[in-house]
């Protein structure tokens, strides 16, 4: 029988062979395989035999391609940067990487949802997770951090409750990467040290327009330690270049069924297109003079030491240039672990902290299948001087990668006066824990100086801009009124009377519900100073740009080229990124008698995906779309999400009928480019009733 007469009969045109640019298809042995389109069959109609090993160890494979996902952050995505140095620290940490103003180190980065599985969405309500793998000369150093710089519980012993809470709910199995629900309510409001995370949670801070627009805490108090053995606390903080920007609660939930990849595919875009997030490191540095001073415990996780008080110095940057080769190998495998410091990095007694440096190594060992995952590329020490990343003597294990040689797998030994490898030793120079004085009775208790759950939330609250405020408020009404149990929105809300009463107020009125009394307090709640640093809208961080952005523009048959081309060039002279949007993307004749190819059709690139509109159309084109729902949607939220509209005269019959009013944000296309760098939070009011 003629057999390759046979393959090309039976599959035979979807035969792609070997050549100069292609290598041969192997097996996993390294065997050539000849057909890659067909089992192994008993005659040319016959049954499959189990001897195909070819096919067996392809889906054999196939079928184990999964692992575990995170059991929280499974949702993410992650770049590779460097890290530099601006300012010196030596004074204050042995830690290399603070030592000379200039270097660079590589880090791997990966941002998260927390609540969410693998495959929700990118844009649910939820705290973003920012982690950060410095591959530092002297070892990795991990800053696993958030976007905000509080956490909701003080003990990590309450972490699976809290996540438990968090997640869908443990008999429905829904709702997925959502807080607005009983259990998460339900826990919330019998915790009051959660409160002040929830006023995070619940404000445009949990909405973050791009990863790249966000900020990144370290979140506890560490501690640097120098060359003479002292020891200074610091808090981390990751300032965005781009500034900080978040999205409207009603543009987020559109986002999320426009594209459930928005964030991830603005991370992938930004350094597509050389447009690399970048982030300032700062520290908050401070004595333990300075720690008994404050009305707080710095080893609180529920509160910051606000800027104002103690100002963040910006020490360095960090720079995100590269998007992974290889999603899985590198996003998927990361393992990141609190517990990787480095030497003049140590950790304080934060019991939040303390609990953290057992759950990451432990949950790796599941989540990675063994204890050898350090020798997974993405999480070996890469810059290590030496010929090996890591030595010591361990030994074995699942996936062991490396082959080692002679005998000295223990130490002490004395192999080396036998002429053998005596193998690797200890440095005085290494890792030594900073040798804080404990004493004190065994005892599961929790300290008075952390017994006040309220001040730093009023302090939140107060120091929001009104437009910030009144979002938050509806969050909490809108969280609160999915909640279906009424004992947990009274509870909730007599747990925020402590806070501020307009706040309660307002919840109480958009729930229409009666106030309960106030909820006892463990501790006296005080006034701090305002902290506008806290804010985003108005605040320090908001910037008014186009660098980064992304302008829709809406033309359609006829769109005059003229003006098109001014806009487009204007957009992109002022750092922004053009998106030509039409009803039909292949080539759309414009005025000139040109054709120009639309970035993306109408119908699937709703307004939510950019940061402000212009219109572009010829009488007849609007005359059509005036009666097409997704442009006058396209039209409406652009003007209910407060995003600059520019327009030429042409365009107005589907303004009017998308309802647009004239505003200081709606304007002809030579005031647009101005005009789109910003959002007009005064038009809120006339779009919506808020809380
Ligand atoms: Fe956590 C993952 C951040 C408290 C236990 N955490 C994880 C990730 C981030 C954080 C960003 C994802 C890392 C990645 O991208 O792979 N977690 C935080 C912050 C916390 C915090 C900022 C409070 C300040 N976490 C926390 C506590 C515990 C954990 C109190 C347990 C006692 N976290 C975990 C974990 C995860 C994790 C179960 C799941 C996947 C992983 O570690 O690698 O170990």
């Amino acid at each position: 029988m003629d057999h390759d007469a046979l393959n090309a009969g039976n599959g035979g045109e979807t035969h792609q062979r070997s050549d100069a640019d292609h290598p041969v298809l192997t097996t996993n042995q390294g065997v050539a395989i000849a057909d890659n389109q067909n089992q192994l069959k008993a005659g040319l109609r016959g049954p499959v035999l189990l001897e195909d090993h070819v096919y067996r160890e392809k889906i054999n494979h196939f079928d184990h391609e999964r692992i575990p996902e995170r059991i929280v952050h499974a949702r993410g995505t992650g770049a590779h940067g460097y890290f530099e140095l601006t300012e010196s620290l030596s004074n204050i940490t042995t830690a290399d990487i603070f030592q000379r103003p200039g270097e660079r180190v590589p880090v791997f980065t990966r941002f998260s949802t927390v609540a969410g599985g693998a495959g929700s969405v990118d844009t649910p309500r939820d705290v973003r997770g920012f982690a950060v793998k410095f591959y530092t000369k002297q070892g990795n150093w991990d800053l696993v951090g958030n976007n905000i710089p509080v956490f909701f519980i003080q003990d990590a012993i309450k972490f699976p409750d809290l996540i438990h809470a968090a997640k869908m709910e443990a008999d429905r199995g829904y709702p997925q990467a959502a807080t607005a629900h009983d259990t998460f309510w339900d826990f919330i409001s019998l915790m009051p040290e959660s409160t002040h995370m929830i006023m995070w949670a619940m404000s445009d801070r949990t909405l973050p327009k791009s990863f790249a627009t966000m900020e990144g805490f370290g979140i506890h108090t560490f501690r640097f330690v120098n060359k003479a053995g002292q020891s200074t606390f610091v808090k981390f903080h990751w300032k965005p270049k781009a500034g900080l920007q978040s999205t409207i609660w009603d543009e987020t939930v559109k986002i999320a069924g426009a594209d459930p990849d928005f964030q991830r595919r603005d991370l992938f875009e930004r350094i597509g297109r050389g447009d690399f997030p970048e982030w300032e490191l700062g520290v908050q540095l401070f004595d333990e003079e300075f720690a008994n001073a404050q009305p707080y415990d710095v080893l609180d996780s529920t509160k910051i030491i606000p800027e104002e008080v103690l100002p963040v110095k910006i020490v360095g940057r960090m720079v995100l240039d590269r998007y992974p080769d290889n999603f899985f190998a590198e996003t998927e495998q990361v393992a990141f672990c609190p517990s990787n410091v480095v030497p003049g990095i140590d950790f304080t007694n934060d019991p939040l902290l303390q609990g953290r440096l057992f759950s990451y190594l432990d949950t790796q060992l599941s989540r990675l299948g063994g204890v050898n995952f350090t020798q997974i590329p993405v999480n070996q020490p890469k810059n290590v001087p030496g010929d090996h990343p890591f030595a010591n003597l361990q030994r074995d294990g699942h996936m062991q990668m490396q082959v080692f040689k002679g005998r000295a797998n223990y130490e002490p030994n004395s192999l080396h006066l036998a002429g053998e490898p005596g193998g690797p030793r200890e440095d005085p120079a290494g890792f030594k824990t900073y040798p804080s004085e404990e004493e004190g009775a065994k005892l599961r208790i929790r300290p008075e100086s952390f017994a006040d759950h309220y001040s730093q939330a009023r302090l939140f609250f107060r120091s929001l801009d009104p437009a910030e405020q009144a979002h938050l408020a509806s969050a909490i009404v809108f969280e609160l009124s999915k909640v279906s149990l009424e004992h947990v929105r009274i509870q909730m809300m007599a747990n925020l009377r402590n806070v501020d009463e307009t706040l309660a107020t307002r919840v109480a009125d958009g729930l229409a519900m009666d106030l309960p009394e106030a909820s006892p307090t463990a501790a006296p709640v005080i006034d701090m100073d305002v902290s506008p640093a806290l804010r985003i809208i108005r605040g320090p961080l908001e910037k008014h740009t186009l660098k980064g952005r992304t302008v829709g523009i809406l033309i359609a048959d006829g769109t005059d080229a003229a003006a098109l081309k001014t806009v487009k060039a204007g957009v992109e002279d002022a750092g922004g990124t053009p998106m030509l949007i039409a009803p039909k993307v292949g080539a759309v004749p414009l005025s000139d008698g040109t054709k120009v190819k639309a970035d993306a059709q109408l119908f699937g690139q709703p307004s939510v995906t950019v940061d402000a509109i212009a219109v572009i159309l010829s009488e007849e084109a609007c005359a059509k779309l005036v009666k097409e729902g997704a442009a006058v949607q396209f039209v409406m939220d652009a003007f209910g999400h407060l995003k600059a509209i520019g327009h030429n005269a042409a365009a107005q019959p589907l303004l009017d009928k998308a309802g647009v009013q004239p505003d200081e944000g709606v304007v002809d296309l030579d005031g647009f480019v101005n005009a789109a760098k910003k959002r007009y939070w005064d038009r809120e009011p006339k779009v919506r009733t808020l809380a």
